[in-house]
């Protein structure tokens, strides 16, 4: 049986199908991947020939296509559950830490766009997104465990949709209390990621953020 196909944007860029990818990898899952570069003349014709939802990541299976970063991250759960906490209480707030980041803090998204190949330097934070990281501190506070340098205990898929957060504190430079930059120092040195960041750097597609950068 073929493998599912994976369809991604340019890793330099694309933090959702970073996230999709990494959980694929972590559940020990075979797949195929399709780089479909963004911000191009043809990118919206192609993404809308492959996705419902005209966006990446999307994943081709012999009887479907799933085009949400979580709705990806659930489906390699039904396969290999331990990518979701093991235990009850923490896999719901495992659930609820991804959907605040599915769903939110879209001050730090705008402001701060992925880019993996950014030297790092400080930009001027609005209010606005100087909560976000003032909440993403706390959030990580709040639930890590103390079992191990991950949000759960073992790797999970919380720790995939905080790692484009991880690198984007990296790479605007933004300071951090002690935990939660050892917690990205964690994400960061990833050996997953680490793959994925040694291919973004060989791309060679245009900058969209060239004038904010
Ligand atoms: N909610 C979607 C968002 C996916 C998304 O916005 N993907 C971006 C790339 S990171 C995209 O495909 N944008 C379309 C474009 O750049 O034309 C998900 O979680 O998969």
């Amino acid at each position: 049986m073929r493998a599912p196909l994976l369809h991604i944007g340019n890793r330099r860029f694309s933090s959702w199908s970073l996230r999709a990818w990494l959980v694929m990898r972590k559940a020990g899952l075979a797949f195929e991947e399709n780089l479909v570069p963004l911000n191009e003349a043809g990118t919206r014709q192609a993404l809308s020939a492959i996705s419902p939802g005209g966006t990446v990541p999307a994943l081709h299976m012999r009887n479907a296509v799933i085009w949400d970063s979580l709705a990806i991250c659930e489906w390699a759960a039904e396969q290999a559950p331990e990518v979701w906490p093991s235990h009850e209480g923490q896999r719901g707030q495992a659930r609820a830490a991804v959907a605040m980041m599915h769903a939110g803090f879209m001050a730090l998204r705008e402001t701060c766009p992925m880019d993996l190949c950014r030297t790092p330097s400080a930009i001027m934070l609005t209010d606005a997104t100087q909560l976000d990281v003032a909440r993403l501190q706390a959030l990580w506070h709040d639930v890590k465990s103390v079992d191990g340098p991950w949000l759960f205990g073992r790797w999970s898929i919380a720790d995939a949709f905080f790692t484009p957060v991880a690198a984007r504190f990296y790479a605007y430079d933004i300071p951090l209390h002690a935990e939660a930059q050892a917690y990205c120092d964690t994400l960061l040195a990833d050996e997953d990621y680490r793959v994925w960041h040694q291919a973004a750097q060989a791309e060679t597609f245009a900058n969209p953020y060239e004038t904010q950068t």
